[in-house]
């Protein structure tokens, strides 16, 4: 049975990737902080089933202890203090976790089990102010905030190591991937957090920052698959993950409202509170290398997305207001 290790199993994606690994026949573990209060949300479901182990990536003593007691064959590194919005206001934090996290985990490893294969989540926010449009896996970074100069520093940390050691590590350059388990505070699921509200009396207007930004959203129970894949190839490598679609947040707020039958512009209103020092404009990936080299694809469309997430909020929203 093959054993793998997911850093940031509570979040979004490790969620997802454990639901795949598990339907694989692996030994899943998950790296796991500790928190005041619980926050299983999203693996609720899988915790008879998957073996939590304690740690933190800023804590190395700790990984290496991870990685010992799960003696993984793949190591997928999803934690980091993953959200934009706030690395302004927790720079070295953020410099700590998602860029220094990730040396602490490829040191683990390597001292430890350097024959796992390993797994970077890679960004499209290390394209930043894009040099070229749509971004590959050669297209030049610019990061236009700390959290995508962290993950520029995450994502060359992976190469080197596989360079420098011989080790099999793969980074994953993935664009925005959405799903009903997406943090409240990510754009997308406040948009279908708050129309559902909306729809219900429970809420009376939303907020938001810029409504121009265009960002290329897929589905992320597709990107998972695209994680996995990276790591069974013969060899190590970089992959874009995107769609190969942008549309803008307003598209996005647009198809929300009219799916619960109302206008958003009655609703939506522009706050200076939500605009960022420096914003990524226009963020559209190729999938092709990924097509050719992986064989995969996305499955869900963006249409697809943002209904589903909206009838999920509508659902929870009337169970627990
Ligand atoms: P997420 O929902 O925010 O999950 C982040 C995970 O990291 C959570 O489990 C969190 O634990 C954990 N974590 C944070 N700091 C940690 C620390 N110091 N030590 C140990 N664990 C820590 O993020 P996601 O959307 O699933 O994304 C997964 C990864 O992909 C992240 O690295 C993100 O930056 C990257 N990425 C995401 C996207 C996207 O569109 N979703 C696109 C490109 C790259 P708690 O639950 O305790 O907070
Ligand atoms: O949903 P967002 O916060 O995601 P962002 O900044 O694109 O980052 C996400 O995707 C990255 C991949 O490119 C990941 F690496 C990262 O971890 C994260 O998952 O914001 C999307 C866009 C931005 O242009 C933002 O300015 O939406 C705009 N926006 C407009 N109003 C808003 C709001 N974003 C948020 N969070 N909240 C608003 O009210």
């Amino acid at each position: 049975m093959k054993k793998a290790l997911i850093t940031g199993i509570t979040g979004q994606d490790g969620s997802y990737l454990a639901e795949l690994l598990l339907s694989k026949g692996y030994k899943v573990y998950g790296l796991k902080r500790r928190t005041a209060t619980p926050n299983f949300e999203n693996i609720k479901h899988l915790l008879d089933q998957i073996e939590l182990v304690p740690g933190d990536l800023l804590d190395l003593s700790s990984l290496i202890n991870a990685v010992k007691i799960s003696e993984p064959d793949e190591v997928y590194n999803l934690a980091a203090q993953s959200f934009v919005g706030d690395s302004w206001a927790q720079s070295i934090y953020t410099g700590q976790a998602t860029a220094l996290g990730v040396a602490n985990m490829l040191e683990a490893v390597r001292l430890v089990k350097p024959s796992a294969r390993f797994y970077q989540a890679s960004s499209s926010e290390m394209f930043g102010r894009v040099m070229e449009t749509p971004q590959t896996e050669k297209t030049p970074f610019y990061p236009r905030s700390p959290y995508g100069v962290a993950k520029v520093y995450g994502h060359w940390i992976t190469v080197n190591y596989r360079e420098s050691y011989e080790m099999f590590t793969c980074s994953g350059i993935l664009f925005n991937h959405e799903s009903p388990r997406r943090g409240l505070e990510f754009v997308t699921r406040k948009i279908t957090d708050a129309v559902a509200k909306i729809k219900l009396g429970l809420q009376h207007e939303l907020r938001l920052g810029n409504l121009d930004a265009k960002r290329d959203w897929g589905f992320a129970g597709d990107y998972v698959k695209a994680m996995w894949l990276m790591l069974q190839q013969e060899n190590p490598d970089d992959y874009v993950i995107a769609t190969g679609e942008t549309h803008t947040v307003k598209e996005f707020v647009e198809i929300a409202f009219q799916h619960v039958g109302l206008d958003w512009q009655n609703y939506v209103i522009q706050d200076e509170k939500f605009m960022r020092p420096a914003e990524v404009d226009l963020l559209l990936g190729s999938p092709r290398k990924a097509k050719d080299k992986l064989g995969w694809e996305p499955e869900v469309s963006f249409e697809q997305l943002v209904k589903t997430m909206v009838d999920h909020d509508l659902e929870k929203n009337r169970v627990i207001p």
